[in-house]
């Protein structure tokens, strides 16, 4: 697979690698620049880039640098010797910045990505929702990351897939803040109602089979606040516990999650991960929705979810619908 040319330079990786390792020494310039195989001027500069995204290093006139603390940033080295054999992380591509990490993880795939290839960025300046919406990927704060599966399923499959999707992320986000996590269908987590977690399916099938499908997520760790044109209906997790959260952590417990409840839909089928989606979001039973569809919009109360993944509804006027996609938002 040729990584695309602007992914993280493996190099800087190595140096991120480097100042963990050595965490607690003072690492000389000339031993950096020569372990990675750059100029001292270059390592100067990339210790800069790090800088600027808040990984606090301290450079020893004459003498080199040390970490100050250990750093947040979604690098390779640090992901990957957490994860063991696991095929969801196996080969991870980290971006400082980027447009999209679903454009670039579908790319990817077009051009051969394995399996459980997964597509991480510091930044992205378009990241996008469904629909062609966009979602607001603030430098370093957020989580950004898409996963390429290959399933063996056909496309009838892309709605549970989603629905695990979710699973995986709010159980990810609960073990690792304490916090209370809804999903609203088809898959956003929200905490104290608000979201904090959206997630973008995308896929390549032909008519029985599907190719690749990328999940992409995207988590609002450590906002301190959120835009003004978000702030009524999203936060961040710091926002909800008042502490930083390790987005290294956090990713972890996701791609962990993701690979568990892979494996559950692989080994027991849809079922294994309808009913447990029911037994974790409130939206399942009898939760006042309005629905936002095509046609406009209309009340309704929800009964359930269907074999295929589809929210079973049950309109004001009696009429009974399963949703396979849309928008539902609950009424108070
Ligand atoms: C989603 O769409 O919720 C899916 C978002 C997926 C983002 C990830 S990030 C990694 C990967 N690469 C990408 O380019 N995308 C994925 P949707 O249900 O359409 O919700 C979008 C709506 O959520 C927007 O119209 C806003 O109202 C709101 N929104 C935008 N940014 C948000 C944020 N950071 N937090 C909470 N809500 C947000």
């Amino acid at each position: 697979m040729r990584i695309t040319a602007l992914s993280t330079d493996r190099r800087v990786d190595k140096l991120i690698n480097l100042l963990v390792k050595n965490a607690t020494v003072v690492v000389p310039g000339p031993r950096i620049a020569s372990e990675i195989g750059v100029t001292r001027q270059k390592v100067f500069d990339w210790i800069e880039k790090l800088r600027s995204l808040g990984i606090e290093i301290h450079g020893v006139h004459g003498e080199g640098y040390q970490l100050v603390t250990v750093p947040d940033i979604l690098a390779p080295s640090l992901l990957r010797a957490e994860l063991g054999d696991n095929p969801i992380g196996c080969n991870i591509v980290h971006f400082f910045r980027t447009d999209s990490t679903n454009a670039v993880a579908l790319r990817l795939a077009a051009e051969g990505a394995e399996h459980g290839t997964v597509v991480v960025a510091e930044e992205q300046t378009a990241g996008r929702g469904r629909l062609g919406r966009s979602w607001y990927s603030e430098k370093s704060s957020g989580i950004y990351a898409s996963v390429v599966l290959r399933p063996p399923l056909s496309p009838a499959a892309a709605p549970v897939l989603t629905l695990m999707a979710g699973l995986a992320a709010q159980k990810a986000v609960s073990a690792t803040t304490g916090l209370a996590v809804d999903i609203r269908w088809p898959n956003d987590l929200l905490v104290n109602g608000k979201k904090v977690c959206g997630i973008l399916t995308e896929m390549s099938a032909e008519l029985d089979r599907l190719h690749a499908v990328v999940l992409g997520i995207g988590m609002n760790v450590n906002h301190n606040h959120m835009p003004p044109a978000l702030e009524d209906i999203a936060t961040s997790l710091r926002m909800e516990v008042h502490r930083g959260i390790s987005r290294v952590q956090l990713l972890l417990a996701l791609l962990r999650e993701l690979e568990r409840h892979y494996q559950l839909l692989l080994d027991k089928g849809n079922k294994a991960i309808t009913e447990r989606w029911e037994a974790a979001s409130t939206f399942a039973h009898g939760k006042r929705v309005r629905v936002v569809s095509g046609a406009g919009a209309a009340q309704a109360t929800t009964t359930g979810l269907d074999p295929s993944g589809a929210l079973k509804i049950i309109y004001d006027d009696g009429r009974q619908e399963a949703l396979v996609a849309g928008e539902v938002v609950e009424v108070k």
